[in-house]
Formats: C-alpha cells, structure tokens, sequence
C-alpha cells in the first residue's frame, strides 16, 4: 500500500515520477503527489484521488527539476485530502512514505513542545518535522536524515529531498519494501522493481534497517548500525507487456483470462519428468507433524482449500489462520511443524509478521509468493514461486489458482513422502492436474453466459454463496470477490451450516449461488439447495452437467462447469466464481481494477 518513487536524474523528473506511480498505483489511490527540487528550489504538487488528477494539475500548473520524489496514498491516518497528501514538507525538507510511524503521537508532542507546527493529521508529517528539527541545530542534511530515522519506530519506505539540493536524495526502509535502480549517472528509488521499470533493469534492494545516501554519482548505503554495507546489483527482467490491459477491458478480465497460460507455466514449472521437483533444499514430509499455513485474504482461502488437500492425501494435521489473528495470538508452534505462508506480493505486513514469529520455532519455513524477490521469499527456508505473473487487478484471481495448483503439488508430495500414494496414483493425480489448463479454457467460453445472468446478481443486495469440503473455502472466495469490487453484501458459508442461522436471510432477493460438482457430497448440498428453494429462495447453480441433469431443474439459473476430478474442483470452479463478480461489477459501472478503500499490497497492519 502507498508507493514511493524518487528520481535522481538527467531529464524532467515529473513525467518519469507520474509514469512510475501509474505503476504504482496498484498499492493505493486516495491521492498522489510528487515534489522536485529545480535550480535548488523545493516545490511540490498533490491532487485527491486516482494520479490521473495529479496528471491534470500538473498540466496547468507544471513542475521542472531532474530531482523528484513521488507518491500513490492508501491513507492510514488522516483523512484522503489534499493536505495529508504526500509529498509532506517541514520547511527545507521533503518526504514520501510507505508504512505507519508507530510512535508519531509521541515525536508529535515532542517537535510541538520544540515550537514546530503541524499541518496536517498524518504520522508521516512528524518525518519531515523531524528532519527540519534536526537542521534547524546546525546538522547537515545527511546527519539530520540519519538522525531522525533512528528515532522513527514501526513501518517505513521514504525518501527525502532537501531545498537547496538538486544532487541529493535519502532512502530508508524498515518493515516496507524499497529498491534502488541504478543508471547511467542516474538514480531512483521505488516502492518494487516494476515501477522503475522503464528506467532501469539494475536494482538494488534495500534490506531490513538499510538506508541510502544517493548521488546521481554516487549510492551509499549503511545497515541500522550506521555500518557502511555493500548490497548487491541484480538486473531484473520485467515483461512490460504484463502491466498492459493486452486488449482488454480491465486487468482483471485479462488476468482472469491469462489463468490456463500461467497455470500451465506453473506446472511445467514443478513437474521434472514423471514427478514433482521443488526448487532449493528438499523437503521431506516425514520430518513433520503438524503444518501451519497463514495467510490473508483470498490468500488464506487458498490455504483453507489446501487444507482438505493435506489432510485427505497426506493425512498431516494442518492449522489455517489469518495472519492478523495469529501474529498476536502467541500459538505454540510445536518443533516437528513446517510453518507456510502464502501472499502474492510475498509484502503483506501480517504475513510477514507472522512468519517472524514462527523464526526459530517450526522445524522449517517455506513461502509460497508471486514476487520472488520479496521480503517474505527472502526471510524464508523455501520458496516456492506460484509464477503467475504480474498481477495488477486489486481483486486476486490468477495468484490465487496458481497458489492453488502449487499447494496442490505440495499436498501430493507431502501424501508420496509420507507414504499415501504410490506412484501409479501420484501420475493419476498430475494426470487430472495437467488437465486443468484446458478445462478453465472450457469454462472461460461461458464468460457471456456467466455475464448474463451476473445481471441480476448486481441488483441483489445480499448474495449467498454455499459449499460443502473443498467447495466451502471456494464459497467464501466467491464472495469476497463480488464484496471486494461490486460493493454487494455477499457471505461464504459451508452449505450444512445454512440451517444453524444463515438461512433466515433467504428469501426472493437474495441469490443463493451454490457451488457443487457432482461429486460424493452432491446429494448433501442438493438437500440443502431444497431448504433454501422451499423457502422462496432463489438458486443459482454451478455444476457440471452429471450435477445439472440431477438437480437443474428446480433452480433460477444452472451453469454447466466441465468435468474435473473432485479434487481439482475448486480450481475449476475459481473462474466462475471470479467472472460472476467481474460482469457484476461491469453491470454496477464500479472501478473494477481499483475498487474503493482497498489497495493490493497491503505493508501495513
Ligand atoms: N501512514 C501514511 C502512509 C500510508 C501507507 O503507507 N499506506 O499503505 C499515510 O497515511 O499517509
């Protein structure tokens, strides 16, 4: 959430800063701002709202200088407005800012009691303050800067400009993400490797506690102890294409569309041969007891699915939580656990959190992560990578089918490991698995079908979704996606536990979307689909055309999903889940790709 960019460059740094926060603009978009230093003088531009108006303002009021920073705002305190907009200035001082500064309320009182004045409600103000206190006693820009991080306590990516400056910018991270990008007699900073992107390939990522002194010279970066360190240069590669809507109309669409492609690329990814080879040191399910999976989101019901997988194939004794709840929840991590935590930006401050927490209790940590250069990868044992590709839509899709397909694949490695299934019945597994790909190709033709009848949905204002095994997580997936981007009031629950309450919501307004293949729970949701159709309720099908033939002909409305091992169903089931909620968006007119109040990457509590 918030992205930061800063430019030290040869050219105007306006229009490099407002194409790099367009690539940012994924992780917020209350409001952006840059600021530049031209000829020595400090100024700055904000705008409330999507960078499109930061884009306008700038057209009428421009703003020359090769020196900027720059910023994309998922407001955590204070309201979105144009006065808590970052860049926040404290006199000759310039900051931008990824995180929470956990003890501002403290450092607040204290610069007021010093006679500085504050502008606006946010805990990133106090930075600039800070920074300015510190001049104000004689320090240089560089030992002010130094200074006033080591007072800073919680989340921070920032980087500061000076008045007076146009050959000087410092950047700190702790707990947020932030990678330098190095050019020719140039130099930049950014939130993730994407938005530099059209800069630079050689990137620099700052580690834990790291900041950096910047020349467009020169690049000087010290360790929390103040400790001179030397990180390394990596060229990243980065498909510009992937940040393209490709022809559609939305990222989603696109993403939602690219799901067979990146799926297959997954598997051929994992599958060596006749079997399964995980990358980096191997993992033997014999040395395990327990599993602990912790996630957030629609991340976290990957894991839930994932759940019934190890238990069913493998017979491991699993744990899922969310990892707001765990990370405070001090639960004994017994020695024989492998500790696994799931996020697609491998960035989101609760996972990350969570897994500190497990360091030096479980046996093993692996990270299951879409961006492999991240912080949760980089802290873990194991990486496995879900290769999905950039994704950009803020309501995940293809991350969560290849979280799905890799959490597969360990689930049937920890059941070959452990003895459950002899290789004849692991190649049927991957057999049913390498069917997959077509199968969503199958059921992404429906997308007009699906369109049709995800008008009506968008008129509901309640929605149910039901499940039962595997199917339940996938239910309140489905929701999640139809709350998340068309703003409709929708619940997930397992189809059994509608008669313990749920089912006093039922009546002719509110669509009660079941998700059943035909498989050994069928005629148990078929009776529970009864309750809710003999109380007015209104059923809307998801099956496949075994389920339809034997329970169609009482529903609103059916789709026919191909068929697919039971297993593997809420794979499958995953697209039509997602397109339901995509056409229902379509239908209300919402912001699909940057729906309100969220952001992708969520760095902070
Ligand atoms: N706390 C700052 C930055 C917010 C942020 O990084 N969000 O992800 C603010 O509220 O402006």
């Amino acid at each position: 959430m918030c992205g930061i960019v800063g430019v030290l460059g040869n050219h105007e740094a306006a229009p490099l800063l407002v194409e790099a926060l367009k690539r940012l603009e994924y992780r917020g978009y209350d409001s952006a701002g840059i600021a530049t230093v031209n000829d020595g003088a400090l100024d700055r531009r904000r705008a409330v709202g999507k960078l499109v108006n930061l884009s306008d303002l700038l057209v009428h009021e421009p703003l020359a200088g090769k020196a900027g920073i720059g910023h994309t705002r998922w407001a955590t305190h204070g309201a979105p407005n144009v006065a808590n907009a970052h860049p926040h200035r404290a006199g000759p001082v310039a900051v931008v800012h990824n995180g929470i500064i956990e003890n501002f309320r403290e450092l607040r009182a204290e610069l007021a009691r010093a006679g500085l004045h504050f502008e606006t409600e946010t805990d990133t103000e106090t930075i600039a303050l800070l920074v300015q206190h510190m001049l104000n006693q004689g320090m240089t820009p560089r030992d002010a800067a130094s200074a006033a991080i080591g007072r800073l306590e919680g989340a921070f990516a920032l980087a500061l400009l000076f008045d007076g400056e146009d050959d000087l910018m410092i950047a700190a991270r702790k707990g947020s993400p932030l990678a330098i990008g190095h050019g020719k007699g140039e130099v930049f900073v950014g939130s993730d490797a994407m938005a530099l992107a059209p800069m630079t390939d050689q990137i620099t990522y700052l580690e834990e506690g790291d900041w950096a002194y910047l020349t467009r010279e020169h690049v000087e970066i010290r360790d929390a102890s103040g400790t001179l360190v030397n990180r390394p240069v990596q060229t990243v590669n980065i498909d510009l294409a992937q940040v393209e809507k490709g022809g559609h109309r939305h990222f989603m669409a696109k993403e939602i569309a690219e799901q067979p492609t990146v799926l297959g690329d997954a598997l051929a990814h994992y599958l060596r041969g006749e079997g399964i080879e995980l990358p980096g040191p191997g993992l033997d399910f014999n040395d395990f007891d327990r599993l602990v999976m912790v996630a957030c989101g629609t991340a976290n019901y990957a894991c839930v699915v994932a759940k019934y997988w190890f238990e069913q194939l493998a017979g491991i004794s699993v744990e899922v939580d969310i990892a707001s709840e765990f990370r405070y929840r001090e639960p004994p991590i017994p020695p024989r656990s492998l500790a696994l935590f799931v996020s697609q930006s491998g960035e989101t401050a609760d996972t990350l959190a969570a897994l500190r927490y497990c360091e030096g209790k479980a046996q093993r940590i692996a990270a299951v992560v879409n961006v492999t250069e991240s912080s949760i990868a980089r802290e873990s044992d194991l990486v496995l990578p879900i290769r999905a590709g950039t994704e950009i839509g803020v309501a995940s899709t293809k991350a969560f089918t290849c979280q799905l397909t890799v959490l597969f694949l360990l689930a049937l490695k920890a059941a070959h490991d452990r003895g459950r299934l002899d290789g004849e019945e692991l190649d049927a597994h991957l057999t049913a698995l390498r069917r997959i790909p077509g199968l969503l190709n199958t059921a992404l033709a429906q997308s007009d079908q699906i369109a049709t009848v995800a008008k009506p949905v968008s008129e509901a204002r309640d929605v149910l979704f039901l499940g039962r095994g595997a199917m339940f997580p996938l239910a309140m997936e489905g929701a999640l996606k139809l709350k998340e981007i068309s703003y409709i009031h929708a619940e997930g629950y397992a189809s059994g536990e509608l008669k313990h309450g749920p089912i006093a919501l039922v009546d002719k307004t509110v669509p009660v979307i079941v998700m059943a293949p035909s498989d050994h729970l069928f005629d148990k949701t078929v009776s529970n689909m009864q309750e809710v159709m003999a109380r007015g309720g209104k059923v809307l099908l998801i099956t496949d055309a075994r389920g339809a033939k034997a329970a169609g002909e009482d529903c609103w409305k059916v789709l026919v999903m191909p068929e697919v091992a039971a297993l593997l169903a809420p794979i499958l089931y995953a697209l039509p889940a997602q397109l339901l909620a995509y056409h229902a968006a379509v239908a209300k007119g919402t912001d699909v790709d940057q729906p309100r109040n969220l952001a992708k990457s969520v760095t902070v509590e």
